[in-house]
C-alpha cells in the first residue's frame, strides 16, 4: 500500500495525540489513534493510563456508527492478546473499521504482528511503517525494554561552559537556571525510575522528586494520572541516612545494596522502602535488567561523574541530556565522568550530537554514543 499526503497528515495527528500520553501511559506505550471516514475525522483517542481503554476503543467509542467503513490511523499495531484490556482487534471489527494503518508493529512479543495479521484474516486492508521513526520516538523505552528485556537509559548532566560539574569542594547545586531546571523535570516526569548513586545523596541530599502542578504536564488531566517515578539509590553497603530527604518523599523509593546494617535494612523496610539485595554486588547491567523486569521503560541516571562513567563505560548509555551553563568553573572543578583507561586519543568514546537548543540562559545538548 502506498501512502498519500492525506494518510500523512492523518497519522501525524494521531502521533500528535499519543503525546498527550507521555506522562501517564507508564508501564503501557503512548499510542493514538484517529478514525477517518470519506475523509473526515469521525473519532479520535489516545491510551490514558495503564489499565483503561487503548487509543483505539476510545476512537471507536468517539466515532460511533461513523467507525463503520473507516480507516483506523494507529501509531502502534493494534493488540491482538487479552492484557487488562480486552484486544483491540476484536474492538476493531465489532466496529466494521475496513483499513488500518499502523505506523509500527508492536515490539510486544505477545503481538509482534499478530495484530495486523489477524486483521488481515478478517478482510481487513492493512499496513504498517507510515511515519515509522517518529512514531518509534514516542516510546523509546517501552520498544527497547521489550526486544532486549533492558530499560531505555537518560543521563542527565549539567555542566559550565568549561565542562565543569562542581567545585573541588564537591559544591554543585544550582549550576543552570531555572528554565533548565524546569527541564529536568519534565524529564523526571516522563520517566519510569530516576536512579542516583549513594555519593551523590551523601553529597547533595536530593529529593530526585516530581514537583510540577499538573498544569506544567500537559496530559495529567486529574490528579489520578499523575504518578511520581521510582527513586532508585545504589548503595552497595546501605550507607543512606535514614533521614535522607528521598526517602521520606511521596514516591516509591528502592535501594539496591549488596550487604550492609541488617537491623537499618528492616528498619528502611518497615517504611515502605523497598530494599533489593544484589548479593555478589551493585552491578549496573544487572541492576538495568532488574529495572526492566519491574516493568521500567525509561531510566533516568542523575548522578555524579563515578556512576556516570561507569554506566557510560558498561555500554549502558542510551542518551546524554547535557545542560550547559554559561559560566566558568576553572580548572581544579570536577569533570562530568570518571572514565578510566583513556591514554590515547583512539580511546575517545564517540557521540553523536542529535540536538542543541537553549533552555533559558542555558544550552541542552542531547547526544548518543556513536554507532547506536
Ligand atoms: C493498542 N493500543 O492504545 C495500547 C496498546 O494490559 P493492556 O490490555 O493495557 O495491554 C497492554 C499492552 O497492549 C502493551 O504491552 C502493548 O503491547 C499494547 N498497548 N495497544 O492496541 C493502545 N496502549
Ligand atoms: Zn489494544
Amino acid at each position: 500500500m502506498t501512502f498519500d499526503r492525506q494518510d500523512h497528515e492523518f497519522m501525524a495527528r494521531a502521533i500528535q495525540l499519543a503525546r498527550k500520553g507521555l506522562y501517564t501511559t507508564d508501564p503501557n506505550p503512548r499510542v493514538g489513534c484517529v478514525l477517518v471516514n470519506k475523509g473526515e475525522i469521525v473519532g479520535e483517542g489516545w491510551h490514558r493510563k495503564a489499565g483503561e481503554p487503548h487509543a483505539e476503543r476510545i476512537a471507536i467509542a468517539d466515532a460511533g456508527e461513523k467507525a463503520r467503513g473507516a480507516t483506523a490511523y494507529v501509531t502502534l499495531e493494534p493488540c491482538c492478546h487479552h492484557g487488562k484490556t480486552p484486544p483491540c482487534t476484536e474492538g476493531l471489527l465489532e466496529a466494521g473499521v475496513s483499513r488500518v494503518i499502523a505506523a509500527m508493529q508492536d515490539p510486544n512479543p505477545l503481538v509482534a504482528g499478530k495484530g495486523l495479521a489477524m486483521l488481515a484474516e478478517q478482510g481487513v486492508a492493512t499496513a504498517s511503517g507510515l511515519l515509522q521513526s517518529d512514531a518509534q520516538k514516542l516510546n523509546p523505552g517501552f520498544i527497547k525494554r521489550m526486544k532486549t528485556g533492558l530499560p531505555w537509559v537518560r543521563c542527565k548532566l549539567a555542566m559550565s561552559l568549561d565542562g565543569h560539574t562542581a567545585m573541588a569542594s564537591g559544591e554543585s547545586v544550582w549550576i543552570t537556571g531555572e528554565d533548565a531546571r524546569r527541564d529536568v523535570q519534565r524529564l523526571r516526569a516522563r520517566s519510569s525510575a530516576v536512579v542516583t548513586g549513594i555519593g551523590t545523596v551523601l553529597a547533595d541530599d536530593p529529593s530526585l522528586n516530581v514537583r510540577l502542578s499538573p498544569e506544567d504536564l500537559p496530559g495529567v488531566e486529574t490528579p489520578d494520572y499523575f504518578r511520581q517515578p521510582w527513586r532508585v539509590v545504589l548503595d552497595s553497603s546501605l550507607r543512606i541516612p535514614e533521614d535522607a530527604k528521598l526517602l521520606s518523599l511521596p514516591g516509591p523509593v528502592c535501594l539496591i545494596h549488596s550487604h550492609g546494617d541488617q537491623d537499618k535494612a528492616a528498619r528502611l523496610a518497615s517504611r515502605g522502602i523497598h530494599l533489593q539485595q544484589m548479593p555478589d554486588g551493585v552491578d549496573l547491567p544487572l541492576v538495568m535488567k532488574f529495572l526492566a523486569e519491574r516493568e521500567i521503560n525509561e531510566v533516568l541516571i542523575e548522578a555524579g561523574p563515578t556512576l556516570a562513567g561507569a554506566a557510560m563505560q558498561a555500554g549502558l548509555i542510551d542518551e546524554l541530556i547535557i545542560y550547559m551553563a554559561p559560566h566558568l568553573m576553572g580548572h581544579n572543578a570536577r569533570g562530568l565522568f570518571h572514565l578510566s583507561g583513556l591514554e590515547k586519543m583512539a580511546d575517545r568514546i564517540d557521540l553523536k550530537i542529535q540536538d542543541i537548543r537553549s533552555v533559558g540562559k542555558d544550552f541542552r545538548i542531547t547526544a548518543a554514543p556513536a554507532g547506536e
